[in-house]
């Protein structure tokens, strides 16, 4: 029995040559073990087993990629099967067999020609089952699989501001290997962790602990060869070490090497990695089991007031959080678009990632292996925490398995494990102080104990959690626990204003100079077809996006006490309870759901990237501008370069510098096809939109012209396929409110109903509104129109919505009544309009009519009370003659 065993290097490269070519020719032996992908063909069923509705799928597979993104509230929350057979030839007899899910949302029971193989329990995490014993050998096998993503509360997360899909939407694998194994029984981990015990810019020495299992009667003699070997597959060392494994048992071997002098060091500029190899090989040298394994040296540390190190140095941290799931997929996303995100992030300049809230793939954490991207991982405790042992035990197998399944990435450098653990308890008015405090300690206790547990597990990392804002985390001293807190802040977006971040976080750092803080998550939602050259708070404009990660970047950098920040989020990304401007999706995204950049995420490119000369002009989504009268409009152009010359339409308008990786230029567009060409040194580019221009509706270079009533920002919509312009009073010669204001529930965040509407997909024309108008007029010249009028009732209860913090829900009975009706010049189109009796649930209505304009009258749209104040969301015109 080996327990620590120190390797020497070869000195003389002439024995190292021959050593290197034996193990060679030893690694191409003939491994009998085998490990197959069991993706496809699987038979599901929604529900229970004992239906006729299988229905054939490949996996990754989900059951909720549509039913959280429907009108209808809620998501299948339930049970569903998988079933498959699987045939075993005898020649495999011999060998063990495993089942290894990679990821299995959120419960799963596995049963192996009706026998209860195992079960699992948490969606994020990989386990494996040994289902041997139940095989039968030149025979079909039947592996069926029960899947229940319920809500449970033993199994965190219990609730979360993200879409729970169930199913086995990572792959299955069946493992086949020898008696005698790196060991498949360790928490689903790799089977040997690597170490270092001691690193520094000289010297390396690394640490390898392997474990073996052997599933023989009797004692075995195997060897074990391990090689450690540079990227240019130079073996740096080798060795093989005599084992003698005891009969059905489990084994730690522990190898030391000496120490590797002059480094080369991984990090995000250079993410150099060197190579593991252990082979398990008989007493015949028959190769029995195999491993490879990228590695990386580098090491991390955090200082309260200097920030971040690698490798000794200081590191500002910039990256940005991720969810794993993808327009049209759920959560089961093929894993070539999974793989084009880290390249994303890698392009965009990040040097960190902060996988949140829960693992992910580990082919993704492969991929910041070799790009060179620090990761944050964590399981999903959000929120809220259940006082029971089940949810502890639950809680604490989780962090278990992810730390010991990720342990070997080189990009992992921190593990967390809680995420606003008090957001509940914040906004609970219902518990008593005695529960409240029960609550309290339950959180507080199970973070001592995951916080204990990653130390224990995982000494050479850094352990993190994120807080929301409040006193809570202080007070009750869970921000101490961990060696680096991040604060999730939205100020200027939930909370106050956007300079307030920076005030909050130097009271934090003057109040708790020992802490080491991050800035985990911030930024507002943004929908690409909503832009303003007035952008506020809550508008899901792309210019106030611009503004808060601009300010906040600038905030962070001018403080050296705080290790970085990562925005929040990478992508949009589904939230089956919400209701921003596009139902169901979080769209904090710096690029979207269906990973089309925003023009925010090629900002940070210009400030983060400065490998090669970038430039971007900010119109990615202005196409359809319709400016009513002389005045210029402001167009944002990043770069990472210094200055810069804009063009537009062939005309130079002006010598410009960036600062902060930004300039902001007036363009006096004309009517019609514009195009901007920006010049640096040594890039340049050109983007073409088109403008309306015009000083009145005068129908002369339009035929359709639409207006956001209630709105201040632009609405690009894909439905009517125009854009419409935000609203104003009325002005002679073109249009506005001649009375009313613009409807706003309950308070100043949010204009209008940030829910959704039902029977669309133009949010952002139905959510804002005039309330109480009367009168609205527009100056259109004689002729014929169709007039398309929009509403909605805004005063239905919303769904409950605790990230949507601007939203007071109004309760059941104080439905308001409005009954009025609708006139359009002197026609009524519309008697005793009642949406909140005939539209229940916020759904979007369009009345249309054709109406003739004659004797220079114009448009007036006029909405008479008959109970309560009406509204109006839009209006929409089209020439016809
Ligand atoms: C948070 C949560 C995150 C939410 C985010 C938001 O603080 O940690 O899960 O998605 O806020 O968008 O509200």
């Amino acid at each position: 029995h080996i327990k620590k065993i120190i390797l020497k290097p070869n000195n003389t490269s002439k024995f190292r040559l021959a050593v290197f070519i034996l193990i060679l020719g030893l690694f191409s032996d003939k491994i009998e073990a085998q490990i197959v992908t069991i993706n496809s063909g699987w038979q599901f069923v929604l529900g229970e087993k004992n239906s006729n509705n299988w229905e054939t799928i490949n996996i990754p597979h989900t059951w909720n990629k549509d039913d959280a993104f429907d009108d209808v509230k809620g998501y299948h929350r339930g049970i569903g099967w998988y079933k498959k057979q699987l045939f075993f030839s005898k020649s495999k007899e011999n060998l063990i067999h495993y089942l290894h899910f990679k990821g299995v949302n959120q419960e799963a029971d596995v049963y192996v020609n009706g026998n209860h193989a195992g079960n699992h329990k948490g969606g994020y995490t990989a386990f494996n089952i040994n289902i041997s014993k139940w095989i039968q050998y030149d025979a079909y096998n039947l592996i069926e699989v029960k899947v229940d993503n319920s809500h449970n509360v033993n199994i965190p997360p219990l609730d979360a501001d993200f879409t729970f899909y169930g199913g086995i939407y990572r792959d299955v694998l069946l493992i086949s290997k020898p008696k005698q194994h790196i060991s498949l029984s360790d928490f689903a981990s790799d089977g040997y962790y690597i170490d270092y015990y001691t690193i520094s810019e000289e010297k390396v020495g690394i640490e390898v602990k392997v474990l073996i299992d052997n599933f023989e009667n009797s004692v075995s003699n195997n060897s074990l060869k391990v090689a450690i070997l540079d990227a240019e597959n130079k073996t740096v060392f080798n060795k093989r070490l005599k084992l003698k494994s005891s009969a059905n048992a489990s084994e730690a071997i522990n190898i030391k090497f000496s120490e590797i002098y002059h480094p080369k060091l991984w990090s995000p500029e250079s993410p150099y990695l060197y190579k593991l190899q252990l082979q398990l090989l008989d007493e015949a040298q028959h190769v029995l089991d195999e491993k490879r394994q990228h590695i990386g040296f580098r090491w991390v540390q955090v200082d309260a007031d200097k920030g971040f190190f690698l490798n000794g140095k200081p590191i500002k941290l910039i990256g940005v959080n991720r969810h794993q799931d993808y327009e049209g997929y759920g959560n089961a996303v093929p894993m070539d678009l999974q793989k084009k995100d880290i390249q994303l992030i890698k392009d965009m300049g990040a040097n960190v990632l902060r996988n949140a809230h829960y693992p992910q793939s580990r082919e993704l954490y492969d991929m910041c292996d070799k790009l060179g991207i620090l990761v944050w991982s964590e399981i999903p405790v959000v929120n809220k925490v259940t006082d029971t042992k089940a949810f502890f035990d639950v809680s604490l197998n989780m962090q278990k398995e992810h730390v010991k399944q990720y342990y070997n990435h080189t990009s992992v450098v921190m593990f967390g494990y809680m995420n606003e653990i008090f957001l509940r308890l914040a906004f609970d008015n219902k518990s008593t102080k005695v529960e409240k405090e029960k609550q309290k300690n339950a959180a507080v206790n199970l973070a001592k104990q995951l916080e204990e547990l990653t130390r224990k597990l995982a000494p050479n990392h850094i352990t993190v959690m994120a807080g929301h804002l409040n006193e809570l985390y202080n007070e009750t001293g869970i921000a101490n626990l961990p060696m680096l807190f991040g604060w999730n802040l939205y100020f200027g977006w939930y909370d106050k204003d956007i300079p307030d971040l920076g005030i909050f976080l130097d009271d934090q750092h003057k109040r708790y100079p020992k802490r080491s803080l991050l800035l985990s998550e911030y930024g507002p939602g943004a929908d690409v077809r909503i832009f303003t050259n007035t952008p506020k708070k809550f508008d899901f404009s792309t210019e106030y996006q611009a503004k808060l990660h601009q300010s906040y970047y600038q905030q962070i950098i001018e403080r050296p006490y705080m290790t970085g920040m990562t925005a929040w989020n990478f992508a949009d990304f589904g939230s089956e309870f919400r209701g921003d401007a596009m139902p169901h999706v979080n769209q904090k995204g710096l690029i979207q759901f269906n990973r089309e950049p925003k023009d925010i995420y090629y900002w940070y490119k210009s400030v983060l990237n400065n490998k090669t000369p970038f430039v971007h002009i900010a119109t990615t989504y202005l196409d359809g501008l319709t400016l009513l009268d002389n005045n210029t409009y402001p167009v944002q152009i990043y770069s990472n370069q210094s200055s810069a010359m804009v063009f537009l339409n062939g005309k130079k308008l002006q010598d410009f510098s960036f600062k902060n990786g930004v300039a902001t230029v007036d363009m006096p567009f004309e009517n019609g096809r514009n195009t901007i060409k920006v010049t640096t040194e040594t890039i340049s580019e050109e983007k073409t939109i088109e403008v309306i221009k015009t000083k009145a509706l005068d129908f002369k270079t339009f035929s359709r012209f639409g207006i956001n009533m209630g709105a201040h920002f632009y609405f690009s919509d894909k439905e009517h396929q125009i854009t419409f312009v935000p609203d104003q009073p009325y002005e002679k010669g073109t249009f506005g409110y001649i009375d009313g204001t613009v409807f706003n529930l309950s308070n100043d965040k949010h204009q209008g109903v940030p829910y959704s509407i039902k029977n669309t997909d133009s949010e952002p024309l139905f959510q804002t509104m005039l309330e109480g108008c009367t009168k609205y007029k527009l100056d259109v010249p004689n002729g014929e129109y169709k007039v398309s009028l929009y509403f909605v009732e805004p005063q239905i209860k919303p769904t409950e919505n605790i990230y949507n913090l601007n939203a007071v829900a109004t309760s059941e009975g104080d439905k308001e009544q409005r009954i009025f009706d609708i006139y359009i010049n002197d026609t009524c189109i519309e008697n005793r309009f009642n949406m909140a009796e005939q539209y229940p649930e916020k759904y979007g209505i369009e009345k249309s009519a054709l109406v003739r304009v004659e004797n220079d009258k114009g448009l007036t749209i006029s909405l008479k009370s008959v109970v309560g104040k009406p509204v109006i969301s839009g209006v929409f015109i089209e020439k016809i003659d």
